[in-house]
């Protein structure tokens, strides 16, 4: 058996530089955390970019030693493949369209060469590491059309792909005019997996109406070789968020906070700077709430964490503009001199703090106008080990299939948003308690570990099929 090579735009390190020498965190995100179980074992790697351009060769030479170490690979990127492929194609065409912001969208010639050229140039980098029969895992939209660049060079090779946002309806896609090779690229592989059943669905009528690929039961046939297709709703690390709510370090942190502000009713709001994330619509529900029921003035804060992202792209700057505009105008509206609306952070907070955020809050207000999942809420749902608190969460993120028992809101829907704040702040304790014991149970049978697990397994059963298949 062959080796396993994940790919992801991004590794899951952050590159920095002390004293002018590279320096690299690793990333505690969800995905490394579950792929970390396959990529450190054997001779599994994991290829993708550091984040950073990186202009000296030696210094690349010396990232890539000591990047090798810890069993990964980087493939660098020129300043103008971040601004065409990485901020343009990906994050100006790809990002709005697959998010149904079609009104964002750009459609520059420039920004696909580039997006072809690094995915060309992604393709080299894993060639160089693998071999015929290895297993190569690619992850998301930055990287479409590297699937089909690697069956062509790796024919027998396992590839799998998995798109982390969502997949939008055919009326979407046929919007843009590199819909085909598009979907040419991520037939490439044998497996290609979504987050809910509807972005899975979307993918099949986009692949049957552009390239007339037929399915059966999840199944399409592509020359001689068979692609399933299904939905893999991706899970969070439980275990480590539950026991992280009851560590005394969150808890001293718990104690800290909830001393510097005082006896109210906590709402949680955590995101990266993304206008998917429906965070100005956020604070106008807020603004509204606090405007027709005065009498929570004083006694509800709403704690909101924007996580720096993007923010060198038009759009996100003026985003974070719009969102700095609205707290201040709330803040300026109802605050007193001991009690302010939104405390509001512009930056991400270390692992301990979340916990503790997550932990304290009432309620956890997450209502994202498009999330491919959403694991905020999730994460939420794991810190809460006394089982009270409310989620409210957006019918517009993958997670509210999975989490019925969420107060579920369309974000749009400015008064209905209002109303599940009024409701979630005033809900029956033993209410509360029955809705987040169920959710827990949904999110810790279905945890991050699972999610990898399902997946390969369901990865080896297609290889499977398809060797019965070509054996007819
Ligand atoms: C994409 C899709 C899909 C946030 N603030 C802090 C912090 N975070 C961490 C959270 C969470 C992660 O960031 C955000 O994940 P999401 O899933 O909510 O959103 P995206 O970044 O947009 O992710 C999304 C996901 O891929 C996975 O497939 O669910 O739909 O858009 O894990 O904990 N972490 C720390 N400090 C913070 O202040 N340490």
């Amino acid at each position: 058996m062959g080796k396993t090579i994940i790919v992801s735009n991004r590794l899951p390190i952050s590159l920095d530089y002390k004293d002018g020498k590279p320096d690299f965190k690793t990333s505690a995100g969800g995905l490394a955390t579950g792929l970390g179980s396959i990529f450190k074992e054997a001779n599994n790697i994991w290829i993708g970019w550091p984040g950073n351009y990186v202009e000296d060769p030696e210094v690349r030479a010396e990232i890539y030693l000591e990047l090798h170490e810890h069993k990964m690979s980087p493939v660098f990127l020129t300043q103008a493949d971040i601004e065409d492929f990485y901020e343009g194609f990906s994050n100006e065409t790809l990002w709005p369209a697959f998010h149904y912001f079609t009104q964002h969208i750009i459609y520059e010639k420039r920004f696909w060469e580039a997006y072809v050229r690094v995915n060309v140039k992604f393709c080299e980098a894993i060639l160089k590491k693998a071999d015929p029969d290895d297993t190569i895992w690619v992850h998301d939209y930055q990287l479409l059309l590297l699937p089909q660049m690697l069956r062509e060079k790796l024919p027998n090779a396992t590839i799998a792909f998995f798109q982390h946002i969502p997949f939008p309806s055919y009326e979407i896609i046929r919007m843009l005019p590199w819909r085909k090779a598009i979907l040419e690229g991520m037939c490439g592989a044998d497996l290609i997996g979504f987050h809910t059943y509807d972005d899975m669905r979307h993918f099949l009528s986009s692949a049957g109406r552009i390239l007339g690929l037929s399915n059966e039961s999840g199944y399409m046939q592509a020359d001689s070789r068979l692609i399933n297709v299904d939905a893999f709703p991706m899970g969070i690390d439980y275990e480590k968020f539950e026991s992280a709510a009851n560590s005394t370090k969150t808890q001293n942190y718990v104690t800290k906070f909830k001393k510097l502000l005082g006896d109210q009713k906590l709402l949680l709001s955590i995101d990266r700077l993304d206008y998917s994330k429906g965070i100005p619509q956020r604070l106008r529900a807020f603004d509204e709430l606090l405007k027709t029921y005065p009498h929570y003035h004083n006694k509800v804060s709403l704690i909101m964490i924007v996580v720096p992202s993007r923010d060198t792209v038009k759009k996100y700057k003026e985003l974070k503009e719009e969102i700095d505009t609205l707290v201040g105008r709330i803040n300026s509206a109802y605050s007193t001199l001991n009690w302010v609306p939104v405390h509001y952070f512009y930056r991400a907070f270390p692992f301990a703090e979340l916990s503790a955020f997550y932990h304290m809050s009432d309620i956890a207000l997450v209502t994202p106008l498009r999330d491919g999942m959403n694991l905020v809420c999730k994460e939420f749902v794991a810190s809460k080990t006394d089982k009270m608190g409310v989620l409210i969460l957006s019918e517009m993120a993958g997670a509210s299939k999975e989490l019925q028992d969420a107060v579920l809101v369309n974000p749009n829907d400015l008064d209905a948003v209002t109303t599940a704040i009024y409701e979630a702040l005033n809900m029956d304790e033993e209410i509360q308690s029955a809705r987040m014991t169920a959710m827990q149970e949904t999110i810790k049978r279905y945890d991050i570990f699972q999610w990898v697990k399902v997946f390969m397994d369901r990865l080896k059963i297609v290889k499977e099929k398809q060797a019965e298949f070509q054996s007819k």
